[in-house]
């Protein structure tokens, strides 16, 4: 009897180790393209099925106050019997655009968005009129959080090809790509379409610059509201929390993600600023102090490339400006 017993615990053991196993091997891999209050929407790619997923409960221990999961995000999960899933796994973030959020229990780090491959900031030409300054902070950013930037000038039907380079053109010897857009004369949208391709896009700018209108001329059905309606409901969508990639048909995803203008820079050092201004970045290496703070110092590579018309005055500006703090 006593044989007998030990023998099914055996038995039952050995069973058990297997329906693990099996188990295991049955996670799925998926990517998060949708998030809303605990709820994850989970692509499998390999079978274009979604599941509605929840986080396993023990990815929600310990002392953590931020998200733990986010679109973008590629996760492992496992499938229950009412077809519901459950993350079991976040695999490792190549990058992530994260923002600190000051809450009463502490500051919480939000992620709007995690693996971008790219940041696509879009202005408007004119109406709203471009506020360079505002881009020249989210390049910041993206330097940063070492996102690859592109800009996109949209509106180019309100001021025309000659006034938009002039206003835009500061930035392609940056390094950073321009892209002229118009919506209303179908103007860039395949250039535009070409940089997204097979990529996770972020997509960022003021409000009223077209960026929902640009994702309707790109990938027609996607029926993003434009105008005063998205302002209208804009505040509403942000405090419901829910956050989503739009798939285009020729490969890729692109996120909406507000929230780049209460992105500080919050761990910055003002010294590491001059890093993210790539003009900047090989200039000051070659100031006769160390810890010049391209102010006022006699013999400083930076004032003497500013006086000298390298470096554009409005760009210092900028830097001057993020250096100390401000907006
Ligand atoms: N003239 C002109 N108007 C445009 C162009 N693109 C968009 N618009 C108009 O600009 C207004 C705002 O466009 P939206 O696409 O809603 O702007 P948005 O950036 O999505 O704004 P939010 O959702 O509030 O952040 C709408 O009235 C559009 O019709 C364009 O290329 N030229
Ligand atoms: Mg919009
Ligand atoms: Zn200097």
């Amino acid at each position: 009897m006593a044989w007998g017993v030990k023998n099914n615990l055996n038995q039952l053991q050995a069973l058990a180790s297997t329906i693990s196993e099996m188990a295991s091997s049955e996670l799925l891999t998926g990517l998060i393209i949708r998030a809303q209050s605990g709820f994850f929407t989970v692509l499998i790619e390999t079978t274009d099925q979604t599941v509605t997923c929840q986080l396993r409960g023990r990815l929600k221990q310990g002392p953590r106050l931020g998200d733990i999961a986010a679109i973008g995000d590629r996760v492992r999960i496992s499938l229950l019997p009412d077809e519901s899933g459950l993350i079991e796994e976040i695999l490792p973030r190549k990058r992530e655009i994260v923002r600190m959020d000051p809450r009463p229990q502490g500051e919480y780090r939000q992620i709007l968005l995690a693996n971008p491959d790219q940041a696509v900031f879009v202005f408007a030409c004119a109406n709203p009129a471009p506020r360079l300054r505002m881009l020249d902070r989210f390049l910041v950013i993206a330097e940063k959080q070492e996102i690859p930037a592109v800009i996109v000038a949209n509106k180019v039907d309100l001021v025309g090809q000659q006034a938009a380079h002039e206003t835009f053109g500061i930035y392609p010897p940056l390094g950073y790509t321009v892209i002229y857009t118009s919506v209303t004369q179908n103007l860039g949208i395949d250039e535009l379409r070409e940089t997204l391709r097979g990529k996770l896009s972020a997509l960022a700018g003021p409000s009223g610059v077209g960026k929902s209108s640009l994702l309707n001329a790109l990938q027609p059905g996607l029926g993003l509201a434009v105008g005063e309606v998205s302002q209208a409901i804009g505040k509403g969508k942000h405090t419901t929390n829910f956050r989503q990639l739009h798939r285009l048909d020729i490969g890729g995803w692109v996120a909406d993600t507000p929230g780049w203008k209460s992105l500080a820079l919050w761990d910055t050092e003002p010294e590491e600023i001059d890093g993210y201004f790539p003009e900047l970045r090989r200039l000051v290496s070659e100031c006769p102090f160390s810890d010049c703070t391209h102010t006022h110092e006699p013999g400083c590579a930076v004032l003497k490339a500013v006086q000298q018309g390298q470096v554009r005055p409005e760009r210092y500006d900028s830097y001057l400006r993020l250096k100390a703090g401000q907006e």
